[in-house]
């Protein structure tokens, strides 16, 4: 990585934590990722984004800042980007994969906080994540209850605007939600001095539906039989979707496919034939997680999707581009995005149709359902999916683990006496 002391001093990192950060990163990069054999080209454009992990994109956003636009930081795929992008903001997800944080998080947010919420606490309130030092605002909603008063602790520390999110979806949730929409762009309006008017939010809706039919055409070169792509790099990209500039991640992601699509061709793919394909379901992955893929890839299973915020549920509903005007702008987006199935809301049934689609159209052998401790949500909800997985004759088997790794052994054994399960039914 380039030299960016300069650039995270005018941060206020506190950059002696910060190194420590940094020096572990690359090894672990390395032994998870390069190690991988016959890996497509294109993923060097996403060794390249790791590898500069805290520099290149943040001083592209410090460069924004310079020229008057602002930065906003979202933790959750409810948050329409539509209206970040057309206030001419840029956005970045802030949801945050490691434990390095959690010493930090502990001294804002009780110990038996989900991993996830702990580590974003501990980014922020220990000066060691450039992404938050880097955001004029926060915006938050009122999800699970770890996220709703984490948004309480931020307060005290940065702006943030939090969105009122219903847990049913009728018809007046629906209306709300249009509503909250409304509310954010009159925010994001008051924060950049831009008027985010139908045709801005046109524009954007082209921009953000591009970069999900990437990753959607990135997700369809999984289905074949033996993959081109392994489940961690695919993971991975859409990890970066979350931060990177939308346009150039868009442009990237399709020549990754272009070569994913000439490797089908060839019959070139990245597993043992033999490997039993796998659905992850449950809650998401935040960078630098890549724990679970990593063990099921490395004891004979191959990830081919995940019905996850870091997998499906971020892209695969484009918005309807046809709306005219701003009234017509709040329906369609809420509409979109509360097709969302989240565990959050009740019931949520749709979720268990997601699973068992998603579990066929990818031709998988099993489904595995990760959650992080204490997100209640995700774990009260595995009975359901285990009952209704049980009915269609999938086997599915339940981890929860947090962002150590130290119970890697243990889940490896797990996972490959159900691996041999499946693969003699
Ligand atoms: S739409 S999954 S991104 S809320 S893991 S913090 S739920 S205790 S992240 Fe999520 Fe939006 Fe739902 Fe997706 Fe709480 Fe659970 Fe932690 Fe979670």
């Amino acid at each position: 990585m380039a030299d960016y002391k300069e650039l995270w001093t005018s941060l206020d990192i506190d950059l002696e934590k910060h190194d420590q950060l940094c020096a572990v990163l690359p090894e672990f990069y390395g032994e998870i990722y390069m190690q991988q054999e016959n890996r497509p080209e294109a993923m060097n454009y996403y060794n390249f984004v790791v590898s500069e992990i805290h520099g290149y994109r943040v001083q592209e956003l410090a460069d924004m800042r310079k020229d008057g636009r602002k930065v906003v930081g979202t933790f959750c795929v409810y948050v329409p980007d539509e209206i970040i992008v057309a206030a001419n903001a840029a956005s970045v997800g802030l949801c945050a994969g490691s434990e390095f944080w959690h010493p930090d998080g502990e001294k804002v947010v009780p110990r038996n906080t989900c991993p996830l919420v702990k580590a974003a606490a501990g980014a922020l309130v220990g000066n060691t994540c450039p992404y938050f030092k880097s955001c004029d605002m926060l915006v938050g909603e009122t999800t699970c209850d770890a996220k709703k008063k984490l948004w309480e602790t931020f307060a005290e520390y940065t702006p943030i605007h939090v969105m009122n999110l219903s847990s049913m979806k009728r018809e007046q949730d629906y209306i709300n939600w249009q509503g909250e929409i409304k509310l954010f762009k009159e925010r994001m309006e008051e924060l950049t001095g831009v008027e985010v008017t139908a045709e801005k939010l046109s524009e954007s809706t082209k921009l953000l539906n591009d970069k999900r039919r990437a990753l959607q055409r990135l997700y369809e070169t999984r289905k074949v039989a033996n993959p081109p792509i392994s489940g961690k790099d695919a993971l991975l990209v859409t990890q970066i979707a979350f931060y990177d500039d939308p346009a150039r991640f868009t442009q990237m992601t399709n020549q990754l496919c272009d070569e994913l699509e000439q490797r089908i061709e060839n019959g070139e793919g990245v597993f043992d034939k033999k490997a039993p394909r796998i659905l992850i379901t449950g809650t998401p992955m935040a960078i630098p997680n890549w724990k679970l893929h990593h063990v099921i890839e490395t004891s004979g299973g191959a990830v081919v999707a995940e019905e996850t915020c870091t997998g499906v549920k971020y892209f695969q509903n484009l918005v309807d581009e046809s709306a005219a005007t701003l009234e017509d702008h709040y329906k369609i987006l809420a509409d979109r995005y509360l097709k969302t199935n989240c565990a959050c809301f009740t019931p949520n049934t749709s979720r268990i149709d997601d699973i068992i689609r998603l579990y066929k159209d990818y031709a998988a052998d099993g489904v595995v359902y990760y959650t992080l401790p204490f997100c209640t949500t995700y774990a009260a909800e595995f009975k359901a999916v285990k009952d209704a997985l049980a009915k269609e004759n999938i086997p599915v088997i339940n981890i929860e683990s947090d962002y150590g790794l130290e119970d890697a052994g243990q889940i490896k054994t797990r996972l490959e006496a159900f691996f041999e399960m499946i693969s003699n039914k």
